[in-house]
């Protein structure tokens, strides 16, 4: 079977007040919902420092993983569209257990962990997790507000976790192989339209729940430069 993939471009942004009542006049609120997630790693943090994110979302699985595209063909591009570049990120999503199992014990493998399992774990069944070494490293509840605009195919949502963190998002879907370019500069033309001015990358959710809560996985994967 093939599975259409669709790669997520995102632009993380510091919100206020302000930013809100903007959103309020000239969005659409799509809606408000909650989800709790688990990640998941080795202890030697074989998957993150890849840049690979193991998590259960809700009870289901998914991936998240970087493209080949991320930084290719940057030197072709003007000033404005690789700042766009440099502040927007590109990561795979897959949702597939199936998938999500084989892409992982390849990982695994490489680094001469792998058991010698060959069957898919099926749904529910998390007897997986500790033959591949796998532990939950980080936990937390967002509560997700999503807007629109009228025109332009972004979405924007504002997070709020339950440690003390919220940060806002401006993401485009792109079927994979397409023009992951014009989703960037969509971000930079929403992202002027709702006042959002800063040019630097701003932290994560996961960025600061490792700097406060596993200080030595943060330290180890910003050397990597994953962070
Ligand atoms: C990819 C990634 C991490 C996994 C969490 O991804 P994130 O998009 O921050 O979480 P969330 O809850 O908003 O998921 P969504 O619902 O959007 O799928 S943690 C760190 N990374 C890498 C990363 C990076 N290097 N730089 C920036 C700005 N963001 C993420």
């Amino acid at each position: 079977i093939l599975f259409q993939m669709s790669v997520e471009v995102e632009r993380k942004f510091l919100f206020s007040d302000d930013t809100l009542k903007t959103l309020e006049s000239i969005g659409v609120c799509v809606g408000e919902h909650q989800f709790h997630d688990q990640y998941y790693d080795t202890p030697e943090s074989e998957l993150t420092l890849r840049d690979m994110w193991l998590r259960k979302r809700n009870g289901c699985w998914e991936l998240k993983c970087p493209t080949s595209t991320s930084s290719s063909g940057r030197e072709e591009l003007s000033g404005e569209q690789s700042v766009a570049a440099v502040l927007c990120t590109c990561y795979k999503e897959i949702n597939n257990l199936p998938e999500i199992y084989q892409r992982v014990r390849e990982v695994l493998k490489e680094a001469g962990k792998d058991g010698e399992l060959e069957e898919t774990p099926s749904q529910g069944d998390d007897s997986w997790l500790s033959r591949l070494n796998l532990s939950c490293f980080a936990e937390y509840t967002t509560t997700r507000r999503s807007f629109t605009l009228r025109e332009g195919g972004v979405q924007i949502d504002l997070d709020q976790a339950d440690f003390g963190h919220h940060v806002g998002e401006l993401e485009v879907l792109v079927p994979e192989g397409g023009d992951v370019q014009s989703a960037q500069e969509k971000i930079t033309e929403t992202a002027l339209k709702l006042g959002l001015t800063g040019d630097k990358q701003v932290e994560g959710k996961m960025n600061v729940f490792l700097k406060r809560y596993r200080p030595e996985q943060y330290e180890k994967l910003l050397r990597a430069h994953v962070l």
